[in-house]
């Protein structure tokens, strides 16, 4: 096992007995929700999914140290926190872990250590793309690069539309990286249950997706999977509710220069802020329906026995 990396007893044991883990990331509690949401909602989502049968592992760098599944205290430092936390793409894990630091880490992170740790599905709302304007700033997200490398499949709502998702798709299909609809042919762009985009596939049943992530793997092929899982209707916003406020985040983050790892955290605070008590309860009924899916993946991989 790797030096850095602490798995907590209940993941280890799962992981030894073949059962079904369910990755989880910490980026999200720290940057991507308010307080006390973002720890209620960590810990909601731990609980659906032991309700579903699988055995959650909350991601972060606690000490300096690489944890694959996290205390309720834990997860309440790192929200309580917040911003204040560090937040830990791949480019920073060496940096934190070497100050012995704690950060919150991002899908990539997120991946990283959950291959480390053995565990092959992940649950998340968004990951991260292409930026709109990144053939100016070449903003691409480190996530898609990890997607290209790491062999984990991570079950999300698509990407927020603060993203160029045409240019993320494309970025994903040079990288080698398929995006899976479930139950659908529509590439969901979080709060929406469509974008005007397609998916590479459509597979309807958690078992189809369990031996395509087989397959893939079995054929040497390194990197990971997107698996969208549209929003349910129910929780789904308004386009233009939701445009209106990316198009204000986004010219907000240009006047105020806000570049580099600050650009996500920053969109994604002035979103929630700019449509309120909505957008928050769609974020968390999505996630919440992210973590049902992928403990279905994950007990259909396991499952397909190895
Ligand atoms: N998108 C969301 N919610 C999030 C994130 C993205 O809708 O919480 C977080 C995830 O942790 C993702 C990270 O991995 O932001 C991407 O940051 P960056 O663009 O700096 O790579
Ligand atoms: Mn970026």
């Amino acid at each position: 096992m790797n030096p850095y990396l602490d798995i907590a007893p209940e993941v280890q044991t799962a992981l030894a007995q073949g059962q079904a883990v369910v990755a989880l990331e910490s980026t999200i509690i720290s940057h991507g929700m308010p307080y006390p949401q973002n720890v209620e909602t960590a810990l909601r989502v731990e609980a659906e999914v032991r309700a579903h049968g699988a055995v959650p592992a909350t991601v972060a760098i606690v000490q300096g140290r690489l944890q694959a599944g996290l205390s309720a205290a834990q997860i309440e430092r790192l929200g309580r926190a917040g911003h204040a936390v560090t937040k830990v793409s791949r480019r920073d894990m060496g940096f934190v872990v070497a100050a012995g630091a704690d950060g919150a880490t991002t899908v990539a992170a997120t991946m990283r250590i959950a291959a480390l740790a053995g565990i092959r599905v992940f649950a998340t709302g968004g990951i991260g793309g292409v930026h709109r304007g990144a053939e100016q700033s070449f903003d691409i997200s480190a996530d898609l690069q990890e997607l290209a490398q790491t062999p984990v499949a991570v079950v999300c709502a698509g990407a927020k539309s603060i993203l160029d998702l045409r240019l993320t798709l494309e970025y994903l299909e040079t990288q080698g990286v398929p995006v899976v609809g479930y139950q659908t042919e529509a590439l969901p762009a979080f709060f929406t249950r469509e974008s005007g985009f397609k998916v590479d596939y459509r597979l309807d049943s958690a078992h189809a997706i369990a031996k395509a992530m087989h397959a893939q793997w079995a054929l040497g092929l390194p990197g990971g999977m997107v698996v969208a899982n549209p929003i349910p209707q129910a929780h789904a916003m308004e386009r233009g509710t939701i445009d209106r406020a990316v198009a204000q985040a986004l010219q907000e983050a240009s006047a105020q220069g806000i570049s580099g790892k600050a650009s996500t955290p920053f969109l994604l605070a002035r979103v929630n802020e700019l449509t309120g008590g909505d957008s928050l309860a769609s974020n968390i009924a999505l996630v919440l329906n992210n973590a049902r899916l992928a403990c279905a993946i994950a007990l259909a991989y396991a499952g397909l026995g190895h």
